[in-house]
Parts: C-alpha cells; sequence; structure tokens
C-alpha cells in the first residue's frame, strides 16, 4: 500500500511539474510574441546622426566621375563633363594650375578659417573672363562651382589677397 501511494505521489508530482513547465513555457511564449508586436518605445534614446566634416578637398583636381570619359564600347563618344575641386586654404590654390576640358567645372573650396573670393584677372576689375568671378567672398568650409566655356588660358587670384594666384588652362 505504502508503495502505490508513493507511486501515486510521483505521478502526482510529475504532472504537476509538467504543468508547470508548459505553463511556464506558453506564459514565455505569450511575453516574446507580446514584446514582439509591441517593441518598447524608443522615444527616450538619443538619436545618432553622423557627424558632418567640412569638406577635405584633397582631391587635388583629380576628376571625380572621370569613368564617364570613356564610352563603354571604347568608341568615340560624347565626353562628359568632369567637375574638379580646387581647395581654397592658407597655402592658396590647391592645385594652382588645373588643366580642363571645356564644359567641365571647378568647384573651389574654402578649407581655410578666412574668406576668399576666387576670380578672373586682372584685379580688380576681372576683365579678362568676367563670368569667371564668384562675385561675393566664399566663407569657411564654403565652396563656389564655375564652368568653363570658354577655351584658353584664364589666370585667376583670390580676390581678397590679390597675391594668391594660380591658372585654369580650357583645352
Ligand atoms: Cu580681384
Amino acid at each position: 500500500m505504502t508503495e502505490l501511494k508513493g507511486s501515486k505521489f510521483f505521478i502526482l508530482i510529475a504532472a504537476g511539474l509538467v504543468f508547470i513547465g508548459v505553463a511556464g513555457w506558453k506564459y514565455m511564449d505569450f511575453n516574446a510574441e507580446k514584446e514582439y508586436i509591441a517593441p518598447p518605445p524608443t522615444k527616450n534614446m538619443p538619436i545618432i546622426t553622423p557627424p558632418t566634416s567640412p569638406p577635405t578637398g584633397n582631391t587635388g583636381g583629380v576628376a571625380e566621375d572621370s569613368i564617364t570619359e570613356e564610352s563603354a564600347t571604347g568608341g568615340p563618344s560624347k565626353v562628359q563633363p568632369n567637375t574638379y575641386t580646387i581647395s581654397m586654404n592658407s597655402s592658396g590654390f590647391s592645385p594652382a594650375n588645373l588643366t580642363i576640358k571645356a564644359g567641365d567645372t571647378v568647384r573651389f573650396v574654402n578649407n581655410d578659417t578666412t574668406n576668399h573670393w576666387p576670380a578672373s584677372d586682372v584685379h580688380p576689375v576681372h576683365a579678362i573672363y568676367p563670368e569667371f568671378d564668384a562675385r561675393a567672398d566664399i566663407i569657411p568650409g564654403g565652396e563656389w562651382s564655375f564652368t568653363f566655356e570658354k577655351v584658353g588660358e584664364w589666370g585667376m587670384h583670390d580676390h581678397r589677397s590679390p597675391v594668391t594666384t594660380g591658372k585654369i588652362i580650357v583645352e
């Protein structure tokens, strides 16, 4: 009798454990599902944005889209215009001399802590290529782009510091 009682007791315990296990699993499953449906609010999380770094201007006048120079077939094609970057900093224009094709664009990027003003020679009236004139200060971190349509050798200077010179050769 004691033995039977003992085994009944064991079965009862075992059934209880199974019940607790199933119930616990269901409960956790339910919680997991609930959590999936309603994720915790993120309103208090800090919004991380990538830092905006100033343009480095280290492209050194290298064409940014020179891959378009040749067509895929390698045959003669209309050459796509390129964009070149000239950095303006405490040591002047970098590069100071640049050879481009008619229709190409030059970006003048101010990487200095003072204003700069690229313009065609001759200071102060800029009459040699009047359109090639920023006509305003380019502030630190700012830039100005100009598309050269006229073929020729165009001397330039910094209108804010005319001793700073350079040349754009348009072929
Ligand atoms: Cu000038």
